[in-house]
């Protein structure tokens, strides 16, 4: 069975990105409460934002999941990649983000490695680049796997990163890594700018997945853009993907109407 999930952002700094809820982590409970959402997923500044006992407590007063924990932050407010050439800032990268591991895994949730993957830069050599990508995410899949979770992986479109931009292109490098606790991250969205045929992609690769970015090709709600999803919620329900559709989109026309939509959508699709 798939999962209903809804992004709230706590990060001043990413104002403009593609999240349906803002800044105030309890009121967007409450509304993805009401409307029947199973879980949250959540972009914070740092692992140690909200209390643990905080966010326990919210979580079951809402009757509400963590699906997974963004390490965004960790790009946006340090400066911080997995594939910078110096090797100070790589290691803060694992470090922020094992941080992000622990504070996800007290609740069972994964960490989200996005923007943090980096890019290969001006004058660097792709080979190099991709050996600390591979090291970054051996030794942080080792660390999920000890705190019994796993560590998701996202291509992102070409806008974003040079590293891998296809879940084609994702699954073969998580088979070329050590660790087998690594998943990736189906961003719809990213997935209609970069996929010959989206359908194709989750059947051919579907077992490499383990958590979906639920949102329209222009970024907006599903259902607001020419995204076809009836072909694409019959492959993920043919590859039997059971984890979550987070919505990871703009808050258009506003949270509250992008939720609504979200949660009417999901409910075609795999309610
Ligand atoms: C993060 O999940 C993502 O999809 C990125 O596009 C955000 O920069
Ligand atoms: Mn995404």
């Amino acid at each position: 069975m798939i999962k209903s999930c809804v992004t709230i952002a706590l990060v001043p700094q990413i104002k403009t990105g593609p999240w349906i809820f803002w800044e105030d982590l309890e009121a967007g409970m409450e509304k993805a409460s009401k409307l029947g959402f199973d879980a949250i997923e959540l972009f914070t500044a740092s692992a140690d934002a909200i209390e643990n006992p905080k966010l326990q407590e919210l979580l079951k007063k809402h009757n509400l999941e963590l699906a997974a924990v963004g390490t965004g932050a960790g790009k946006v407010i340090h400066g911080l990649t997995l594939t910078d050439p110096n090797s100070e800032i790589r290691e803060k990268a694992v470090s922020f983000i094992s941080d992000m591991i622990d504070f996800g895994a007290a609740f069972g949730a994964p960490a989200i490695i996005g923007s943090m993957q980096g890019n290969i830069l001006p004058g660097n050599d792709r080979e190099e680049t991709m050996s600390w990508l591979a090291e970054g995410l051996n030794q942080l899949g080792k660390h999920a796997e000890s705190r019994g979770v796993t560590l998701i992986y996202e291509p992102l479109n070409r806008y974003e990163t040079n590293l891998l931009n296809t879940i084609e292109a994702g699954s073969k490098f998580l088979d070329s890594l050590e660790t087998k606790s690594v998943k990736l991250l189906a961003d719809l969205f990213h997935m209609n700018i970069e996929e010959g045929n989206l359908e194709e992609s989750i059947l051919n690769w579907g077992k490499y997945i383990g958590h979906v970015h639920f949102a329209d090709s222009n970024r907006r709600p599903m259902g607001f853009g020419h995204t076809s999803m009836k072909e694409i919620a019959e492959a993920l329900q043919t590859v039997k993907y059971s984890g979550y559709a987070s919505a990871e989109a703009f808050p258009y026309p506003n949270p509250d109407a992008a939720a609504e939509q979200t949660i009417e959508e999901f409910s075609k699709w795999f309610g």
